[in-house]
C-alpha cells in the first residue's frame, strides 16, 4: 500500500485533517533533540496549529540521539505524520511542522551544524530524565557518566551525550560570531531549564572557560511545563490509521485529547508566537511544574509500580479497581496538603479530571512504560511530598508504602510469578541490592544517595516504616496492605 507523502495530502479521505499552510516555506529554525511520541504529540503539535492559524516559516528539525527508527519512519513521509487522538471518538490528523530528521550516531556533525545554523532560533529537548546525565538528588552533572567522560576525552569532537552536543553547537555559534540562543527543555523535571542550565554551563567550564562565559550571556534555559499523556505507539494504531488514511503511515502518534504547555518568558531570540495556540508564558513556571510532576506524574508512578507487579498492564485497569482508586485519591491529597499551590488554583476539579484522564480506556497506556526509570523519576515525583511531609512532622506511612511498591517492583517478578526486566539506568546496581537476604534489602536501596540524598540518616522512623511495608508487600500483598494503611486512617 502507497505510504504517506506530501504529495498525497490533498488525497486523503475528508475528515482528516491536513495542515493549510505551505510546507515549502518551512525553514530548520527548531532543532528539537529526542524526536520521540511526546515531542511529536505535544511541541510538533502546537507549532503545527499555530503554523495553519498564522503560518510563518518556522519548521523543526528533529534529531533522534540513538537509534535510526524515526528517521525511518519520518523522512520516507517527507516528515509527515498521524496524530491520533483518542478521546471519546478517534480524530485523524496529519502534522507538517517536521521538516527533517537527523540521527546523531550516523551524522553527529549534522546536529552540531544544526544548532549552529543562522535561522535556528530555538533547541528544545525531549531526552527524559536520564538524558541530563545528572544526579537526580543535587542535579549536577555526573562527571563519572561514561558518555560525559567520552564528551569530555574527544573534546566534544563525535559527542555522545546531549549535553555534549548542545555545547559542540553553541561553540560553533561563538566562533562564527552568531547571536545566542534558546535552549527549552520539556522534560518532567522540576526546574528543568536549571538542570539544563547547570550541566550544561558545568560541562562547558571543562571543555572551553571562554565558552562557558559567553553562554552566561547568550544562552537562555526557560523552564516549562509540559502535559500530554502519550502512550507508545502499537499496531493497532498504525492499522487503525491505514484503514482510515487509506495509506501507510509509520509514525503515527496516539495521544489523549488534552495538552497543556507552561514557559517561562526568558528567550535569547524571538520564538513562534506560541501564546497565540494556547501556551502560557509566564514568569515563572514552578507552581505549575509541582503540581504536576506530584500530582500527575507521581499518581503515575503509584499506578505502574503497584498496577504492573499486580497483574495490571494498563492505567485505565488499574484505577478502574477500587482499592487502588481510593490510593490514588489519599496520595493526591497528602501531596497537596504540602504542595502550596496557589489558593485560586481549583485542585479539586484538577485531580477529578487527573482520574478522568487515567481511565480513558483507548489510551491503553501501558504500566510497564511509565515504571521505566524510576531512580530518575521518584525524587521529584515522591520524595519532595515525603520530605516536605517529614518537615511538617506529619505522617509518612502511606509514602512508606509507595517507596516499599517500588522496592517490590525492583525484585522483577509479577504476581503470577512471571519474571520481567527492570528498565532503569540504575537497574545493574538496583538488581544486586534487591537480592540481597530480604531484611537487608530496604536500608541497601535507601542508602542510594543518587536517589535519596541523606533521608535514611534523617528519618530512620521512615526507614523502619518502608521495611514494615515491604514485609508487608511480601507476606499479605497489596491490597490487604493499602487496606491496613487507607483504614487505619
Ligand atoms: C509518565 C509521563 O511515563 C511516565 O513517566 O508519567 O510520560 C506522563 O504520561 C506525562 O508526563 C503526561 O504529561
Amino acid at each position: 500500500m502507497t505510504r504517506l507523502s506530501p504529495e498525497l495530502l490533498g488525497e486523503l479521505p475528508a475528515g482528516v485533517d491536513v495542515p493549510s499552510y505551505d510546507r515549502q516555506k518551512l525553514k530548520p529554525r527548531i532543532v528539537h533533540l529526542g524526536i520521540g511520541a511526546f515531542h511529536r504529540a505535544h511541541q510538533a503539535v502546537y507549532l503545527d496549529d499555530l503554523l495553519n492559524k498564522q503560518g510563518g516559516d518556522w519548521g523543526i528539525v528533529g534529531v533522534s540521539l540513538r537509534s535510526d527508527s524515526v528517521a525511518k519512519q519520518l523522512l520516507p513521509q517527507g516528515g509527515l505524520y498521524t496524530q491520533l487522538e483518542k478521546g471519546a471518538e478517534n480524530q485523524f490528523r496529519i502534522i507538517g511542522s517536521v521538516i527533517d530528521v537527523i540521527v546523531a550516531p550516523e551524522n553527529p556533525d549534522a546536529v552540531i551544524q544544526a544548532i549552529a545554523n543562522q535561522h535556528t532560533g530555538l533547541v528544545s529537548l525531549t531526552i527524559t530524565e536520564k538524558g541530563y546525565c545528572h544526579n537526580p538528588a543535587t542535579g549536577t552533572l555526573l562527571m563519572d557518566h561514561s558518555e560525559i567522560q567520552q564528551d569530555i576525552t574527544n573534546n566534544l569532537r563525535r559527542p555522545v551525550s546531549a549535553v555534549g552536543f548542545i555545547i559542540a553547537g553553541l561553540k560553533l555559534r561563538y566562533e562564527q560570531g552568531l547571536p545566542g540562543i534558546t535552549l527549552l527543555s520539556c522534560d518532567n523535571l522540576p526546574n528543568n531549564g536549571h538542570v539544563l542550565r547547570c550541566v550544561v554551563s558545568e560541562l562547558a567550564r571543562i571543555i572551553d572557560p571562554m565558552l562557558s562565559e559567553w553562554i552566561d550571556k547568550h544562552v537562555t534555559f526557560p523552564c516549562s511545563m509540559v502535559d500530554r499523556i502519550v502512550p507508545a505507539t502499537t499496531d493497532a494504531d498504525l492499522t487503525c490509521v491505514r484503514e482510515r488514511l487509506g495509506v501507510v503511515d509509520k509514525g503515527v502518534v496516539s495521544c489523549e485529547p488534552f495538552s497543556q504547555w507552561v514557559v517561562e518568558n526568558n528567550f535569547a531570540q524571538p520564538v513562534p508566537d506560541y501564546a497565540s495556540v494556547g501556551v502560557l508564558l509566564t514568569q515563572d513556571v514552578s507552581a505549575y511544574e509541582k503540581i504536576k510532576l506530584r500530582l500527575l506524574n507521581g499518581s503515575h508512578s503509584l499506578i505502574a509500580y503497584f498496577g504492573y507487579v499486580n497483574g495490571f498492564d494498563f492505567v485505565h485497569q488499574v484505577v478502574n479497581q477500587p482499592v487502588f482508586l481510593a490510593l490514588i485519591q489519599r496520595y493526591m491529597s497528602e501531596a497537596q496538603s504540602v504542595l502550596g499551590a496557589p489558593t485560586s488554583f481549583d485542585m479539586k476539579a484538577y485531580k477529578s479530571q487527573l482520574i478522568e484522564r487515567f481511565k480513558n480506556p483507548a489510551l491503553q497506556h501501558q504500566t510497564y512504560q511509565i515504571a521505566m526509570d524510576g531512580s530518575q523519576k521518584i525524587p521529584q515525583r515522591w520524595l519532595e511530598t515525603l520530605t516536605l511531609l517529614l518537615d511538617n512532622g506529619r505522617d509518612t506511612q502511606l509514602f512508606a508504602l509507595l517507596i516499599a511498591a517500588w522496592i517490590t517492583y525492583l525484585c522483577a517478578k509479577r504476581i503470577d510469578g512471571e519474571y520481567f526486566e527492570v528498565m532503569d539506568p540504575m537497574a545493574e546496581q538496583l538488581k544486586e541490592w534487591v537480592g540481597l537476604p530480604d531484611d537487608r534489602v530496604v536500608d541497601a536501596v535507601l542508602s542510594c544517595e543518587a536517589i535519596f540524598g541523606d533521608l535514611s540518616q534523617r528519618a530512620p522512623q521512615l526507614v523502619r516504616q518502608i521495611n514494615q511495608q515491604y514485609q508487608s508487600l511480601n507476606q499479605q500483598g497489596a491490597v490487604e496492605s493499602i487496606n491496613n494503611l487507607i483504614g487505619n486512617s
